[in-house]
């Protein structure tokens, strides 16, 4: 517990090289993947985004922060994808135009696949014809959209709307997920689920599929 608080500390620090010995560290003792994600470095990155907020870190730190999470995230990825889990779904995720906040639909990417689905991840900035392109060259089943602005979140409504003009909405399960969202959110673009966290996505992604 002292070294997780240490590296909630390093990443505020954005302390690149001390987030990737503290993930080792804690895979030498066992720790799984996933608790690594969550406990020590989603939960710093909650810290972060407070003294954001507040004015008291600026984007050059939070860059940095984001470089470190990234860092320690690349030791987990290969971990969480090693489940040897048969295929059950593809989906398409990407960022909404306006937004270059990734960290979030990386994690997902990697729960996705550690759980068996195959993901092609579209990264950053995404207009509707990138998502509409994506979804049919790599014949998805899902398509997920992050937002993690409160003035980018409406776009999700853009691209949905757009596939029922062109009548593709329903040949796909639509599942959405940002911090700034709600299940209300959710159902009011006409989406068919908001996902609170990675955890979630994979389990709803789940229960459309079967
Ligand atoms: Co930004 N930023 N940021 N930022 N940033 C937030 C989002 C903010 C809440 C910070 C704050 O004020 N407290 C705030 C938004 C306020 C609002 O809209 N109401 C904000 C702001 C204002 C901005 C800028 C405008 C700042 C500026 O320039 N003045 C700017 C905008 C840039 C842009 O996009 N156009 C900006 C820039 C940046 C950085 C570049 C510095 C950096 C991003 C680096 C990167 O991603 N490569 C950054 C960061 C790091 C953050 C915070 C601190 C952390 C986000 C994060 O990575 N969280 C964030 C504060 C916060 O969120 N509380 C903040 C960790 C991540 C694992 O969680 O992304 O929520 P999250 O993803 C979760 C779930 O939401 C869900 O699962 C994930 C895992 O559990 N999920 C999905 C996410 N997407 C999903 C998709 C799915 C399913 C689930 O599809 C199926």
């Amino acid at each position: 517990a002292e070294l997780v608080e240490q590296m909630m500390d390093d990443l505020y620090d954005g302390l690149k090289e001390e987030i990737e010995e503290g993930v080792n560290i804690l895979l030498g003792r066992g720790w799984a993947p996933y608790r690594i994600l969550t406990e020590a470095l989603v939960g710093g990155m909650t810290i972060v985004g407070k003294d954001f907020r507040d004015g008291i870190l600026f984007v050059p730190e939070v860059l940095l922060a984001a470089g470190a999470m990234k860092a320690g995230m690349s030791i987990l990825k290969p971990l969480l994808a090693e489940t040897g889990a048969p295929t059950i779904g593809r989906m398409v995720i990407g960022t909404v135009k306006g937004d270059i906040h990734d960290i979030g639909q990386n994690l997902v990417t990697m729960m996705m696949e550690g759980a068996g689905f195959e993901v092609k991840n579209i990264g950053i900035n995404n207009p509707v014809e990138s998502y509409i392109e994506a979804i049919h060259e790599f014949d998805a089943d899902i398509l997920g959209m992050s937002a993690l602005l409160t003035t980018t979140m409406p776009y999700m409504k853009v691209v949905i709307d757009t596939m029922k003009e062109q009548g593709i909405r329903d040949d796909f399960i639509v599942l959405v997920g940002g911090a700034p969202l709600n299940e209300e959110f959710g159902r009011a673009i006409g989406a068919d689920a908001y996902c609170r966290d990675a955890a979630v996505a994979v389990e709803t992604a789940k229960e459309f599929i079967a």
